[in-house]
């Protein structure tokens, strides 16, 4: 039987606490048969005696635990729970779930559920079909919440997933929750630390499902929600977007480095011998489909297109994959070659498209620095893919241990 521990972080919930451990006892796991549940109360010592109360309710429910500490955030609050769960009480899974009724009781029996098919992350989703954010919130909080979401989405680069900050979420520990860093998560004593989990739980996990949340409004006092709040929500975002797309911002500063030398190089060959030389000996072509090939400026591409490879491994090597970084000079020369051969396309589409545009249009500087950005959109692309996958090895092929 798989053992399920909710994470409950409470702070002055005297109010909630008492009628949301008996709904969690004696109405809801009950009704969950394929999975031993647990609640884990992280209260840091409220002044209102939440703490108290739970220690009382622990003499009436075995699964009931509570571990206290000093007030550090939400985050923190958190993170010392999943451990606790992990650690002393030898959870299977972990579930991060408020005190304030905000996430309705009636809603964990279906994370389970989604958790007993398969998944090992599953997230408490407000903006799927039969999911909701309150009635009463204002249409500016509705607005905020909607639009923020969308904007964390866009920048995770995760259209598929519709909620990205719930607080409702269940998380598998092995190959899931064990896996990540708990004591460097970003922003841990706000509520930003759930981007940062959830980002990396997404990536650990192998099959994440959402399931509907009713949202309920909270029930007493003011709501904490501000902008000091919701904008280190979306800075983490931010950086989490960008630290992904680092390397691909790298791979296109060095691409672009070697796109001038290459529009550099190839009017300073056009018009020299080396280039007519290599070109003469294909005269015979010329006025054939081939004719491009004995176009001066078709060879000097080629030279200018070989130049920029050169500087794109070496600059590639020592700054874009420094992690995968080429040592020894052996290896250094084999995976120049290597390089070369996988630049090979690049290359070959250089020549000809701005042999054949040369052809058609004329031998002009014009149409020969077009030629490159043409085949610039190409190159990018097939570059990118033959080096991640041949040369740096950092995109595993599937059929590849
Ligand atoms: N242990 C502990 N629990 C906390 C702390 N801050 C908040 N909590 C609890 O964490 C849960 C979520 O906190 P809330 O204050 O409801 O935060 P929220 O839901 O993002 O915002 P609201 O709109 O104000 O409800 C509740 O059960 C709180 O009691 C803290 O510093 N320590
Ligand atoms: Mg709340």
């Amino acid at each position: 039987m798989q053992k399920i521990v909710i994470v409950m972080p409470s702070y002055n919930e005297a109010d909630n606490i008492t009628r949301m451990i008996e709904e969690l006892f004696i109405k809801e796991f009950p009704q969950i048969k394929d999975a031993e549940m647990h609640l884990l109360v992280v209260d840091d010592n409220s002044p209102d005696g939440t703490g108290k109360i739970v220690k009382e309710k622990m003499e009436k429910h075995e699964n009931l635990h509570l571990l206290t500490g000093q007030k550090q955030g939400l985050g923190w609050a958190y993170i010392r729970g999943f451990k606790y769960a992990m650690d002393k009480l030898g959870a299977d899974a972990v579930m991060e779930m408020d005190a304030d009724f905000q996430h309705p009781p009636r809603f964990v029996k279906d994370m389970v559920k989604a958790y007993s098919d398969g998944a090992d992350y599953v997230i408490g989703s407000r903006y799927i079909k039969g999911g909701s954010v309150p009635r009463q919130w204002a249409l500016s909080r509705k607005a905020i919440s909607y639009f923020g979401n969308l904007f964390i989405r866009l920048v995770l680069v995760k259209p598929k997933l519709h909620d990205l900050t719930t607080g409702f979420r269940l998380m598998k520990v092995k190959g899931v929750l064990d896996k990540i860093d708990l004591d460097n998560l970003m922003e841990p004593t706000r509520f930003a630390y759930k981007v940062d989990l959830l980002y990396q739980c997404i990536k650990n996990a192998k099959k994440t499902v959402e399931v509907p949340l009713e949202f309920a409004p909270r029930t007493k006092e003011q709501s904490k929600f501000n902008p000091k709040e919701m904008i280190s929500t979306f800075k983490v975002a931010i950086i989490l977007g960008i630290r992904d797309k680092k390397r691909f911002i790298k791979f296109g500063t060095v691409g672009f480095t070697g796109y001038i030398i290459n529009a550099v190089a190839l009017e300073l060959f056009s018009g020299t011998a080396i280039a007519s030389t290599f070109a003469s000996f294909f005269t015979v072509l010329k006025g054939t489909v081939l004719g491009f090939i004995a176009e001066p400026s078709a060879w000097a591409a080629g030279i200018a297109a070989e130049l920029a490879i050169i500087n794109n491994f070496t600059f590639n090597n020592i700054w874009t994959f420094k992690a995968e970084k080429i040592k020894g000079f052996f290896n250094i020369v084999r995976k120049f070659l290597e390089f070369n051969l996988a630049a090979l396309g690049s290359v070959v589409i250089q020549f000809v498209v701005i042999g054949l545009m040369v052809v058609l249009f004329g031998d002009t500087r014009l149409i020969r620095q077009l030629g490159i950005l043409v085949s610039l959109p190409l190159v990018l692309s097939f570059n990118y893919t033959m080096y991640n996958l041949f040369i740096w090895k950092t995109w595993k092929l599937p059929w590849r241990k």
